[in-house]
This record gives structure tokens, C-alpha cells and sequence, in this order.
């Protein structure tokens, strides 16, 4: 399983002619349509855990813990405080025991014991053809577990690579009128972050990326413009 470490930057109009000077490599554009899914109480968000369908494929982001040494203190952003990191979980009978498990602990969760206890067998017995049946009777599953489509949208990526740092450097346009770049390294689980965090701040140096500010994601503009309860309380979670 790996780990996605991040920073956000914002996207100005100069930004592509500054990657071409630093040496980074356009390695292609894309168009892909993320829709998220939770409970109708949020039960995954409101513990910081997305859920995403992306190109028919599933993802599911989770907090990791954070290690003493990259704990942050003090007024000065430091990277740690600046950049995100989320296990990613791919496989989908992984993705499905992980939902699980956040429901079980639920307090009056979304579905009752009984419920689970026949879901899981359910899931169980049918997993493995789902992964080779026709995409429509793997989507029945979400519905299953009562989760919905909370927010969906479409993105435009342009991806590049600065290779002696050994990051990926994406502008995103997502279709609701919001840009956004991030700097991403992946690491595999339970190998220390502290040289992905370097690779990112060096990154962001050569990218003159001086103001420390802590850069709101696609979700956290699209839930404030169409979710404002939901963003709320997120905010209030001190999740986004
Ligand atoms: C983790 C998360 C969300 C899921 C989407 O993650 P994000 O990396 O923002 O989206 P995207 O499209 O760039 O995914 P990728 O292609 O890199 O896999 S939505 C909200 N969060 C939490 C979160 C947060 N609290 N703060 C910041 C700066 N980003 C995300």
C-alpha cells in the first residue's frame, strides 16, 4: 500500500513557463471525473476517509499517523504542516473491509450489527466475481452499504515530472472554475516521509514557492460552494 504525500500550490498564469525553466517534463494531460461517496451522515468525511470513483476504478483516502518527528509546533508553517499524507487503498474487497471496519465503530452507525453481519457475508460471497463482472453489478455495493454520491466533478490534468527530485508536479482545472497544482511523492507504507518532505520542499523552492500557505484542495472549494453544512462541519473537525 502506499502513501501520498502532497503539497498544494496555487496555479497563477506563470506557473508552466517556471516548470519548463526548472527542467521539469510535461508527461501528458488527462480528463478524468471523480465522484465521492459517503453515508448521508458523512460518516467517512467526518474522519477524514474519501471514498472515490475514478475511471471506473475505485480509491479510498486514509489519515496516517503522523510520526513524532514530523510533528509540527510553533506559528511558522513548516512542510510536515504544509503537505497531506493519505494511505491509498485500490483494491476493492480492501477498500469494502476498510468501510466496514469505520462503520462497525459508528456510534448508532448507518447500518445495524444485523445488517453488517449479512452484508459482509454478501460481500464476501460476491467479491471475488465482481472484479470480473460487468461494471454495473460492481456498482451496486455502495448502494449496499448506504452510501451515496456526495460530490462529483471533472478535472483536467496536466502532469509533469521533475526527475532529480523524483516528484510529480500536477495542475489541475476542475470544471467549477477552480486550479489548483500539488506536488506529489509516493511512499511506501511505514517508510519514513521525511525524504518525501524534502523532495517536496526543494521542489517548491525551485518553483519559487515562497509564500508558506496552506492551499485548499478541489474538495474544499467545491463542498464551500455546494455543501456549506458539510463543509462546516469539516472545518469544525479541523478535517479540511
Ligand atoms: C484527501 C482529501 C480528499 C480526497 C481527494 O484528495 P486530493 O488529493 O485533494 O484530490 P486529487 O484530485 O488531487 O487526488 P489525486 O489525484 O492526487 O489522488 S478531499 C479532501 N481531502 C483532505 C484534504 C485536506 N484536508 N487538505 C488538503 C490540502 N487536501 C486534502
Amino acid at each position: 500500500m502506499s502513501v501520498e504525500v502532497e503539497r498544494k500550490f496555487v496555479c497563477d498564469a506563470g506557473m508552466r513557463k517556471r516548470l519548463e525553466e526548472i527542467g521539469a517534463v510535461c508527461i501528458g494531460q488527462c480528463e478524468f471525473h471523480d465522484q465521492y461517496f459517503d453515508t448521508p451522515e458523512f460518516d467517512l468525511t467526518l474522519r477524514n476517509i474519501w471514498l472515490r470513483k475514478r475511471k471506473e476504478s475505485w480509491e479510498l483516502k486514509c489519515p496516517t499517523a503522523v510520526s513524532k518527528t514530523e510533528e509540527t509546533s510553533g506559528e511558522q508553517p513548516t512542510e510536515a504542516s504544509l503537505c497531506t499524507r493519505y494511505k491509498e487503498i485500490t483494491s476493492l474487497p480492501e477498500i469494502k473491509l476498510k468501510v466496514k471496519e469505520v462503520f462497525k465503530h459508528c456510534a448508532g452507525g448507518s447500518i445495524n450489527t444485523g445488517q453488517l453481519h449479512d452484508h459482509l457475508v454478501m460481500v464476501e460471497q460476491v467479491s471475488h466475481q465482481e472484479q470480473r463482472g460487468p461494471e454495473g453489478f460492481c456498482d451496486s455495493w455502495p448502494g449496499e452499504l448506504n452510501l451515496l454520491c456526495f460530490a462529483e466533478f471533472t478535472t483536467v490534468r496536466c502532469s509533469f515530472t521533475l526527475e532529480e527530485e523524483g516528484v510529480q508536479i500536477d495542475l489541475d482545472q476542475a470544471d467549477f472554475g477552480y486550479s489548483v497544482g500539488e506536488i506529489e511523492v509516493l511512499v511506501q507504507e511505514g517508510q519514513d516521509v521525511g525524504s518525501a518532505l524534502e523532495k517536496i520542499e526543494r521542489a517548491a523552492r525551485k518553483l519559487s514557492l515562497t509564500r508558506n500557505l496552506k492551499v485548499e484542495g478541489k474538495m474544499a472549494v467545491y463542498l464551500q460552494r455546494y455543501c456549506p453544512e458539510h463543509y462546516a462541519k469539516l472545518q469544525r473537525a479541523h478535517i479540511i
